[in-house]
Parts: C-alpha cells; sequence; structure tokens
C-alpha cells in the first residue's frame, strides 16, 4: 500500500496513466481505476489517461471522455504509469512520452513482462492487472466508481471467475468490491456478455466451419477479410470466438486465426490443458500467458491456421 505513496510523491506535478493496444476490459478497467484513485488521493497531481478507444460496451467506465483518445499534447510528464502492458512496445499511441518522462512505472500481471520500466510491480499470478492494483489501493479509500472499473477489469480476465486464472483472493476482492456497491450483474450482463447480432452472426459462420486437429484436441476456426465483409464483421466483432471455439468438447487447445489486412493473419490461442500456448505464440513472433496468447503471421488465415496447428500439436505432444 505504501508502495503507491512512494510513486506518487509530492514532487510529481505531472502524471499520464496509459495502456496497451487495443485495450480489453482489464486494461480499460485498470486504467480508469487508478485514474479514479489519483485524483482523489494525489490531488496535487495533474493526472490523464490516455487510451486506445475501447469497444462500446466498455464506454460506460467512469473517466472516459473524448479526451481520453486523444493523444496528449504534452512533451514529457513527470511520471508515466502503465496498466496491464506486458512489453514497451505495447503501450499505445502515447509511447513516446513514456521515454520522456522522469519515472516510468508497470503496473501488470503478465508473468512474461519484462520489466520494462523504472519501477515494475508485476505480480504473475495475479488473474488480472485490476487484482494487482486493489493490493496497493487502501480499501476504505475505494470508492464506488474505482470499484466497478476495478470489478470489471477482474470479469473480463477470468471470464467472469471461471478461468483457472481464478484463486481464492480473487474472490475476496470481488466480494469487497461488492461491498461497495457495485452493480456486478448489470456489469457482466452489459459489458461481457452481451453481443450484437454481427457478432452473434460471425460467431455462427466460424462456428459451422469449425475443424478439429490431433484427434478433437485442437479446436480451430478462422475467416478472412472478404468472408468478414460478407457477415458484416469487423475486427471487434470476432472477440467472443476464440472463447466459444475452446468449449468444443475433447478440445484441450483452441486456434482462432483471422486476416486484419490482405495476406496478414492474427492468430489467437486458447488453453485449457497444461499446453502454454504463450510458448507457441512466442514462436511467431507473439506472446501473452500460458492459457491465452496471440501473435500476428504473414499468411492467408487458412494457411496460418495450418502452420499454428501444426506448431501447437508438436508442443501438446512434447506435454504428453
Ligand atoms: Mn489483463
Amino acid at each position: 500500500m505504501k508502495r503507491l505513496n512512494d510513486i506518487f510523491t509530492k514532487d510529481i506535478q505531472t502524471a499520464v496513466i496509459a495502456g496497451h493496444v487495443n485495450p480489453d476490459g482489464d486494461c480499460v478497467g485498470s486504467a480508469t481505476a487508478l485514474l479514479g484513485y489519483v485524483r482523489r488521493n494525489y490531488p496535487w497531481i495533474d493526472v490523464s489517461l490516455y487510451l486506445e478507444r475501447p469497444k462500446e460496451a466498455l464506454m460506460f467506465l467512469p473517466g472516459l471522455c473524448e479526451e481520453v483518445f486523444t493523444e496528449p499534447a504534452m512533451r514529457s510528464v513527470d511520471l508515466f504509469v502503465t496498466c496491464d502492458v506486458s512489453t514497451k512496445d505495447r503501450i499505445a499511441a502515447a509511447g513516446a512520452l513514456f521515454d520522456a518522462a522522469g519515472k516510468t512505472v508497470s503496473i501488470d500481471h503478465h508473468a512474461s513482462n519484462p520489466l520494462f520500466a523504472d519501477v515494475n510491480i508485476v505480480d504473475g499470478e495475479a488473474g488480472s492487472c485490476a487484482e494487482v492494483l486493489f493490493t496497493l489501493f487502501e480499501e476504505e479509500k475505494i470508492s464506488r466508481d474505482i470499484a466497478i472499473s476495478l470489478y470489471t477489469g477482474i470479469i473480463h480476465d477470468t471470464g467472469v471467475f471461471q478461468y483457472s486464472n481464478v484463486r481464492p483472493s480473487t474472490l475476496r476482492i470481488a466480494a469487497t468490491l461488492l461491498e461497495k456497491g457495485v452493480p456486478a450483474a448489470k456489469i457482466i450482463d452489459e459489458s461481457f456478455n452481451e453481443r450484437t447480432l454481427v457478432q452473434n452472426r460471425v460467431l455462427g459462420y466460424v462456428l459451422a466451419r469449425e475443424k478439429t486437429f490431433m484427434e478433437g484436441r485442437i479446436a480451430a476456426g478462422c475467416i478472412s477479410l472478404e468472408e468478414m465483409r460478407q457477415c458484416g464483421a469487423e475486427k471487434k466483432d470476432l472477440d467472443p470466438i476464440v472463447a466459444s471455439l475452446r468449449l468444443t468438447a475433447g478440445a484441450e487447445c483452441a486456434v482462432f486465426v483471422y486476416e486484419t489486412e490482405p495476406g496478414t493473419s492474427k492468430v489467437s490461442l486458447r488453453s485449457s490443458s497444461e499446453t502454454d500456448v504463450a510458448k507457441v505464440a512466442a514462436l511467431f513472433g507473439g506472446g501473452g500467458h500460458t492459457k491465452a496468447a496471440g501473435c500476428t503471421v504473414q499468411g492467408k488465415p487458412e494457411e496460418v491456421l495450418v502452420l499454428l496447428t501444426e506448431a501447437l500439436g508438436k508442443e501438446m505432444n512434447a506435454d504428453d
């Protein structure tokens, strides 16, 4: 708890909080929670938040406004804090400001974080960055709005307390946040579960063409830019797909590949077994967590799908 007092000291006048590219619920939840906490408890600091625009379902989070999505005009700040950012090159657009900052801090839960900042508060065992932040905050100084942000971060990175990254402490933290008046059911439904008509259509399209490999131990699906266009879908509409593939009976790992630009494909990997998908992603220059990882690979989605299932198959065989 004292650690934050050692970071947000009296000599800090300007601070920026930033997240990672393509921000998810944990990134936006953590960053807005920290923004609220700094504004409330370190009022002498002129703090601003910089994020890429997240999906619409996260726009309810306290502290988000147009200014947040506009790159900060200032040239340098006393303090630059990243939330949920696993490597320096994943800091969203304000990266130049990071280099020019008086002091940098990384608050994160990716075990692969190379400790790229001056101060690194990284708990690779935590299910979400929001959980790491909770342990840094003083409980009585957490407002309802801050609790809402933290709770959102936790549910998004734990799949509403379903994934294996949930620890007993995750639920204790969630209980404390509920006591702060978080409207949990509403947040879960509206920010996590809800899907648009387009999302449902594109999910159906990919699942209808799902394939399995390694005697059903790998479930895989892919979609090209042309097929996305036919479904009226954009990148942001693809979020729920890999999790649905993973639910296939008998599948230990899921691979979802989509084309981001002609000839370039993005891969999402999930594991519900011992297989470390971050290792497989790293073979292709990507990264992530042991159970959820990703990478970008040159090639058409169907080709990349074959490459990835082969690499994943080797990794699974090595584990057997
Ligand atoms: Mn996270």
